[in-house]
């Protein structure tokens, strides 16, 4: 099925996956126009068998569109997503804005896809890290509940967009050649380097990030008591994110139901062999949409059952892009 889409804030990292996803899918060019700030108006991209031109984003944009897949952050999503649900199309919203409001369903289509039913106008998407963390985590605690979770994250610089993975690769660069590297997206240098904040700091000393995990898994597990430990940490990796996770659960179960869960999981790859160094890196999960999953052993922890595993995905891809574009199928299929 189609629709007279659009793509808002196409020049970004996002926005160019959206496009390059859809033109692997064969979405209809005739069917799609590509939208971003004056400065970008003009610029032609590569579509299919065509190219599409960039238009200047404006209010008046949107009179023609039924669908609209935003990959603007934050501050512009402000200003135009309302007009859009205003001129009545439905947003695919990748920003952050509505992703906890009530009236608003944040979908991973693998998990949750009965929540698009109530969409009034935005379906929001969820944040990179905890798409990739749920993956894995949603299908175990459907046969298994978990009451609590530990994660930690090792965030690819692609979060932070194009200007993200440019100061990677300058500040290796500029290592290579003795000289000192300039931090300006991130707060530290972060070439050969980590850094644990990603995001604004609270009262308690979490970060925006792990907030976001915690607060999203509850909405998307429709599950608000769940306990969460997240630390998310940026480390020097270009487009895929990896997560160290530990999953506590009411009742016992071993190693071998995770894995036969796991394995049957849609979105899911299970690598893990270990002792022929067959296991989850992020080179293996760039540039592909499955997310895989090793390391999986369980943790003798007093009287409750811990299971621990890595998991990598890519962030451009099913961390925002393809998982915006899965939420548009889903979408039409059923709802249209
Ligand atoms: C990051 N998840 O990795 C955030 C936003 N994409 O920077």
């Amino acid at each position: 099925k189609t629709c007279r889409l659009a793509i808002l804030g196409v020049t970004g990292a996002v926005g160019q996956e959206m496009l390059s996803i859809l033109s692997e899918k064969k979405w209809p060019s005739n069917n799609l126009r590509i939208f971003a700030s004056a400065k970008s108006a003009g610029k032609k991209f590569p579509f299919r068998e065509t190219e599409l031109v960039v238009e200047q984003l404006t209010p008046d944009s949107f009179n023609e569109i039924e669908v609209v897949l935003s990959a603007l952050d934050n501050d512009v999503a402000q200003r135009f997503i309302p007009i859009a649900v205003e001129k009545g199309c439905l947003v695919i919203d990748n920003s952050s804005l509505y992703r906890l409001n009530q009236q608003v369903p944040l979908v991973i289509p693998e998990i949750n896809p009965e929540d698009i039913s109530s969409q009034n106008g935005v379906i929001a998407n969820p944040n990179c890290s905890t798409i990739i963390a749920l993956m894995a985590i949603a299908p175990l605690h459907a046969c298994y509940p978990i009451q609590s979770m530990i994660v930690s994250t090792y965030q690819a610089v692609s979060g932070a967009g194009i200007k993200g993975m440019e100061e990677l690769t300058t500040q290796t660069h500029d290592l290579q050649m003795n000289k000192i590297p300039q931090p300006a997206i991130f707060p530290r240098q972060i070439a050969y380097n980590l850094i644990p904040q990603i995001g604004s700091f609270d009262e308690e000393g979490n970060t925006s990030e792990e907030l976001k995990l915690q607060n999203e898994s509850r909405k998307i597990l429709h599950h608000q008591d769940l306990q969460v430990i997240c630390t998310c940490v940026r480390v020097p990796v270009i487009r895929s994110h990896s997560e160290s996770i530990t999953l506590f659960f009411e009742q016992d179960l071993d190693v071998s139901q995770v894995k036969v869960i796991l394995s049957h999981a849609k979105g899911v790859k299970v690598v893990d062999d270990p002792l022929n160094y067959e296991y989850p890196t992020p080179l293996d999960t760039s540039n592909q949409d499955l997310i895989y999953v090793g390391r999986i052993r369980k943790q003798p922890i007093g009287n409750q059952t811990a299971i621990s595993f890595w998991c990598c995905g890519d962030q451009l891809r099913k961390g925002a892009a393809t998982n915006s574009i899965q939420i548009l199928e889903s979408y039409l299929k059923d709802y249209a």
